[in-house]
């Protein structure tokens, strides 16, 4: 299929006032009945339906039954041409027979254990009926379910129901990716939230009989997001009923339909045995943000696909808002930008580099990316703060004003603000339509009582893009004095040249200066601070964000000095020993400090230098410097580690989880020095989930974890979400040497049900996520990988396609590696019938 693009973009010729749909279900023959009444926007156009794997049994227009020379009946749809269709207003109705139990594609209509589900973002509604299938056309939707199971749910209010139906009406046009239709024997644990109003939502999370007692936290979870909607942006709920479900069989976390989100039970499903405390924060987090789409996505929808950064940056950027208002702005801020390095700088260094708004796709499904949601999020924090909060409140109180109930595009978004602030934003809008992570380069002078910061900035050639303008960057700087005063506060200085100085007056001495607080735009920052000035900041900055940052700087100047070949000085050992004593820092932020940075974070940076990672040499250094700081501070993290022990009931707060994380970062270090003596012990007396798996990971890092993981595995081989764990824990933290041989023994285990995504993913993402394992030199973890893509693929194209992201670092590699990974990707290519997702993948991998 040739690629969709933007500047194609042509509005729908018919506007579509409302929808009835009435399923009959059946697993392998569900009847759907559609009636849609269309008024024609233009003279003389044809009717053109999306549809696909449908079978058509009738079809008529206002009650006269067509034929089939009537219309146009293809693979992808159905068409009606203009001499068919009466010349105003008229009602299409057809009928259709799908499979949902042939479903394994898990898009549209499909059954998981014997409950129905829908998922029908971005395209999936085009499998359930024959339906323009785009989000700028927008309708109200009648809908009534004939069925068998206890509970039908749909969309909106329900306005009728006896046993075997149920019919439901939501008020709200909408597009039809935001349809959700759920019937199967169903649990609710349930709720009331008032609105500002004084409006009553019944609130329920449906999962199936025996989940009933891992609900509340996400039920309050969801209570707190509605009223944080309300507070933060005056956002209220629109309908009397907001119902949540839990669902096992899920391509990905979540999906916010109107009034009826659907999630993967892995982001529902929570209690201190079976989930972590990052579980605990993530469900919150994922809660929060399908519910905040109900404003970010849904009341304003996306003109089209391309748009998708329109809802999802926002609402990313909503939903980090939210976690840092419930636990902590700066460890909040730092995990952020790990996962956006990790994943975003990461996918933007490689072949998949694209825009946040890209211009061309084939599969759209294959964008729903770190670039589009994440760095997506990074440009409305821009905005934040090139406006200040009042400029950002005021702009975002003129976008649901101007555009509710619309489909919308970038260019309405960055209107409003230019609307609102009066200030032009062309500049600024390249962060959406252009590739690639800026490179910021920064120097300083001092003269005279005047200190300079002169900045350069460049953008790397990216696919389709090789000239690159300058962008629009806030960049947030404060200036320190040598005793760590803070002598020029954070000011944010617009960059928009490609060289562009700016200066501080009247300072008595040479400041130390804090560049990019708080990561005030998604750049990538090269100055060459020395050591002493990063441990200063690490001691000094009053910039949490800069604090991190600079410990950060210095664990990675020594782990790249570790990898070619140099003595680690003692300054980096140092700064730890003094975060250590430092009882008045926060203990999650301590944590954070003592994480080292990743193998595959060591690769990209040796890569951004102009080198080849050795993935043998980075995780030997970094087990090196694991070992050495263990030696150094035994002492104190043993210290640490017995101050650390929880006492009382269990709570995913951050006042408990802090310590937690401190106790699990302290003994992943102290398991380097300690025969794993800790770590099991820990593992043995664990009571929370949060323990065990840290203990077991920590065992795993030895590669002593036979006996612990057979223990895990009986007392939990009932449980299918602590069951990924085990599959991924086991791959992901094992000695190198181990991992391929584990994961191709696990495909054998009978736990391992591939056809369920979150089973696959734990497997395979545990395996790529062992750096030096996935990367072993002889591409046999390539080639176990590619086997198992090709083996998904014609099951669930989707998931195939996603997992397929494990290859997109390999332009970093040696030519060895290259070649194995380029002939792994020719391979998937050159497969017969692969799927268009994982086609247009590979393609891309290979640039
Ligand atoms: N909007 C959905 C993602 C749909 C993915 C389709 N392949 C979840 C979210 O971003 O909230
Ligand atoms: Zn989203």
């Amino acid at each position: 299929a040739p690629a969709k693009r933007l500047i194609d973009y042509r509005p729908y010729p018919f506007t579509l006032e409302t929808v009835r749909l009435d399923f009959t279900l059946d697993p392998d023959a569900t009847e759907v009945r559609a009636g849609l009444s269309f008024s024609p926007r233009q003279e003389a156009a044809a009717l053109e339906l999306d549809g696909e794997d449908l079978e058509l049994v009738s079809v008529a227009v206002d009650g006269r039954a067509l034929t089939p020379d009537d219309y146009e009946l293809t693979k992808t749809g159905l068409t009606i041409p203009a001499h068919v269709l009466p010349p105003q207003a008229f009602t299409l109705e057809t009928v259709t027979r799908i499979a949902p139990s042939k479903n394994t594609a898990l898009e549209g209509l499909y059954m998981s254990k014997g409950m129905y589900c829908t998922q029908c973002e971005a395209e999936g509604f085009r499998k359930i009926t024959f339906y323009p299938d785009r989000p700028d056309v927008m309708a109200r939707f009648h809908v009534t379910i004939t069925g068998d199971q206890p509970v039908l749910l749909a969309n909106g209010d329900l306005v009728e129901s006896r046993e075997g139906y149920a019919e439901w009406v939501d008020p709200w046009p909408k597009p039809a990716y935001l349809f959700a239709l759920v019937a199967g024997d169903l649990r609710a644990h349930s709720g009331t939230f008032t609105t500002m109003s004084g409006r009553k939502v019944a609130t329920n999370i449906w999962v199936r009989p025996g989940d009933e007692d891992r609900c509340d936290f996400a039920l309050q979870a969801l209570h707190r997001s509605m009223r944080w909607d309300e507070e933060a942006y005056g956002r209220e709920y629109d309908l009397d009923i907001f119902n949540i479900v839990a669902v096992d069989d899920f391509n990905m976390g979540a999906m916010e339909n109107k009034g009826l989100n659907i999630f993967n039970s892995k982001w529902v499903l929570a209690s201190p045995e079976t989930a972590t405390d990052a579980d605990y924060e993530r469900i919150e987090g994922i809660i929060a943000h399908e519910y905040f789409h109900n404003w970010t996505g849904n009341r304003i929808t996306c003109r089209d696909w391309f748009q998708l950064c329109l809802k999802e940056g926002l609402t990313v950027y909503r939903d980090q808002q939210f976690t840092g208002d419930m636990r902590g702005h700066a460890t909040k801020r730092i995990d952020d930008v790990l996962s956006l390095r990790g994943r975003q700088f990461r996918e933007d260094r490689g072949p998949l580099s694209h825009p946040p708004r890209p211009d061309h796709y084939r599969e759209i499904n294959n964008f729903y990316t770190a670039t589009v949601y994440e760095k997506g999020a990074e440009i409305v924090g821009m905005l934040h703060r090139l406006l200040g909060a009042d400029g950002y409140r005021a702009a975002l109180d003129l976008y649901f004003e101007r555009h509710d109930g619309q489909a919308c595009t970038i260019e309405d978004w960055l209107k409003v603000f230019e609307d609102s602030s009066g200030r032009d934003l062309s500049q600024f809008k390249r962060w959406y339509t252009d590739a690639g992570t800026p490179t910021l380069r920064v120097r300083d002078s001092f003269k005279d009582g005047t200190y300079t910061l002169e900045f350069e900035q460049e953008t790397r050639p990216t696919p389709g893009q090789p000239e690159k303008l300058p962008r629009h960057i806030p960049i947030e700087v404060g200036l320190l004095s040598e005793n760590g005063d803070e002598v020029v506060p954070s000011t944010v200085l617009e960059m928009t040249e490609a060289k562009q100085s700016f200066t501080f007056d009247g300072l008595a001495t040479r400041p130390v200066p804090s560049i990019l607080r708080d990561f005030s735009a998604p750049v990538r920052l090269e100055r060459d601070a020395d050591t002493s000035e990063l441990a200063f900041l690490l001691t000094h900055d009053r910039d949490p964000f800069n604090r991190w940052e600079a410990g950060r700087a210095l664990a990675q100047k020594v782990l790249i000095g570790r990898v070619q070949g140099q003595a680690t000085d003692a300054s980096f050992s140092d700064a730890i020993g003094a975060l250590l004593r430092d009882e008045t820092a926060d203990p999650a932020f301590r944590a954070l400090c003592l994480n080292l940075p990743s193998e595959d974070s060591i690769a990209q940076a040796l890569y951004d230098q102009g080198e080849t990672p050795d993935p043998a040499a980075i995780y030997a250094a970094r087990e090196g410097l694991a070992r050495d700081l263990a030696s150094a501070h035994k002492t104190l993290l043993a210290e640490i580690f017995t101050n650390t022990e929880a006492t009382g009931p269990y709570s995913s707060d951050p006042e408990q989880a802090g310590p937690r994380a401190l106790r699990l970062a302290v003994l992943r270090l102290l398991n380097r020095i300690d025969g794993g003596a800790r770590a099991g012990a820990l593992f043995a007396s664990a009571e929370n989930m949060t323990e065990s798996l840290g203990a077991l990971a920590a065992l795993v890092q030895t590669g002593q974890d036979a006996a612990a993981m057979a223990e895990f595995r009986d007392r939990w081989q009932g449980d299918r979400l602590v069951m990924d764990k085990w599959f991924l824990v086991q791959l992901a933290n094992c000695p190198p040497e181990m991992a391929l041989e584990r994961a191709e023994a696990l495909t054998g285990d009978p736990l391992f049900t591939w056809k369920t995504p979150n089973r696959f993913r734990a497997l395979m993402a545990g395996l790529s996520g062992n750096h030096a394992g996935f990367h072993r030199a002889d591409g046999a973890s390539y080639r176990f990988y590619a086997d198992w893509l090709l083996k998904l693929d014609p099951v669930n194209p989707q998931v195939a396609a996603r997992m397929s992201t494990a290859f997109e670092t390999w332009t970093r590699y040696d030519e060895g590696r290259r070649e194995k990974m380029r002939s792994e990707l020719e391979r998937i290519a050159a497969q017969p019938g692969l799927s268009r997702d994982l086609s247009e993948m590979t393609q891309r991998l290979l640039g």
